[in-house]
């Protein structure tokens, strides 16, 4: 897509991810104008050197007005694997206001000998894959997608938190309240004091949160592993100097 002749890049930075942080230092060390942005779905996420945005645009029409009346030229996808109605709503909206898209999203995790996954589609079908005697589970998926795991009560459940828990829990079960990333000690530290005998992991990729994994396999526990949703097709990377070519590549069309 060409960037017209003589203009000035801003880029939109869809963030919310270890990826999107490292991606928002280089930017801000080349001096590109851009906005970086969260959904706001946690009370103090970390700080960016790059101007902030928080909070939803209001679906593709709010977004694709907001690219028109930020004058924004570039937009990056750095969100997580799994937010993927933001990565089809940045598809639709640059693609309603002709603006350059590229997503830069890790590789998935592959199994590695010793591991023991049972890699599934969905949340649904997690559960169906849990055992019917009661066990001690760790749910590393976070908060949003837990309530389909009420269909089992008779677990002893594990979950994980960037935040204290507002509402009342779906089911009773143990809440550690941590941000990551996490550290392999410190994993395989949590699943042996408290005895968990299976893990549920979305396959989220990256390195903040792959230490649940190799843990698992240093204590030979199952993990069931749900698998990334389907995204459209967009340019995609997998590496900030290759989002950083792309933006110095259009400039050198535009200049
Ligand atoms: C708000 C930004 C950094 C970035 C940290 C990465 C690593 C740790 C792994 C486990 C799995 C989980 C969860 C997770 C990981 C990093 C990275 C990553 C998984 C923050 C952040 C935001 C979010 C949103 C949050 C979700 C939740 C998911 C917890 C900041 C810390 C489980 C995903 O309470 C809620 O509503 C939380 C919602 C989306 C999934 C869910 O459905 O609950 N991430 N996570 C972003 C925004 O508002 O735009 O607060 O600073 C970012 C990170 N989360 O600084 O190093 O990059 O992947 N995040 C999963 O993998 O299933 C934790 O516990 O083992
Ligand atoms: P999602 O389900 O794909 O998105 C739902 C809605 O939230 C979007 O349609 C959009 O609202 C808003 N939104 C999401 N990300 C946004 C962003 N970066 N900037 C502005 N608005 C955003 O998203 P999600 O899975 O809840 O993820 C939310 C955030 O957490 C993202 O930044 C993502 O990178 C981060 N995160 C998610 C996970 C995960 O497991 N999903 C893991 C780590 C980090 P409107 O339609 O109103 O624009």
């Amino acid at each position: 897509m060409m960037v017209s002749q003589g203009s000035t890049i801003r880029a939109l930075i869809l963030g919310g991810t270890a990826d999107a942080s490292e991606l928002a230092a280089a930017i801000a060390r080349a001096r590109i104008d851009a906005v970086y942005s969260y959904g706001g779905r946690t009370r103090a996420p970390a700080d960016q050197p790059l101007p902030t945005r928080i909070g939803g645009f209001g679906g593709v029409s709010g977004l694709a007005d907001y690219i028109r009346s930020e004058s924004i030229t570039h937009v990056i996808d750095a969100t997580h694997p799994f937010a993927a109605e933001m990565s089809r709503n940045a598809v639709e909206a640059c693609a309603q206001t002709d603006t350059p898209l590229i997503a830069l999203e890790r590789a998935p995790w592959t199994n590695a000998p010793g591991d023991r996954w049972t890699e599934i589609p969905d949340v649904t079908a997690a559960v169906a894959a849990l055992p019917e005697a009661p066990a001690k589970i760790f749910l590393a998926i976070g908060r949003q997608h837990i309530a389909p795991f009420a269909a089992k009560p008779q677990h002893a459940y594990t979950l994980r938190f960037v935040d204290p828990p507002e509402a009342p829990l779906p089911f009773a079960a143990d809440v550690i309240v941590s941000r990551g990333p996490f550290t392999l000690d410190g994993e395989l530290e949590m699943l042996r004091s408290r005895g968990i005998a299976w893990i549920v992991a979305r396959n989220s990729g990256g390195d903040g949160a792959r230490a649940k994994i190799d843990a698992a396999r240093k204590l030979d526990l199952p993990v069931i592993m749900i698998s990334r949703p389907a995204l459209p097709e967009r340019q995609r990377v997998e590496s900030v100097s290759e989002v950083m070519q792309w933006i110095g590549h259009s400039t050198r069309l535009g200049a």
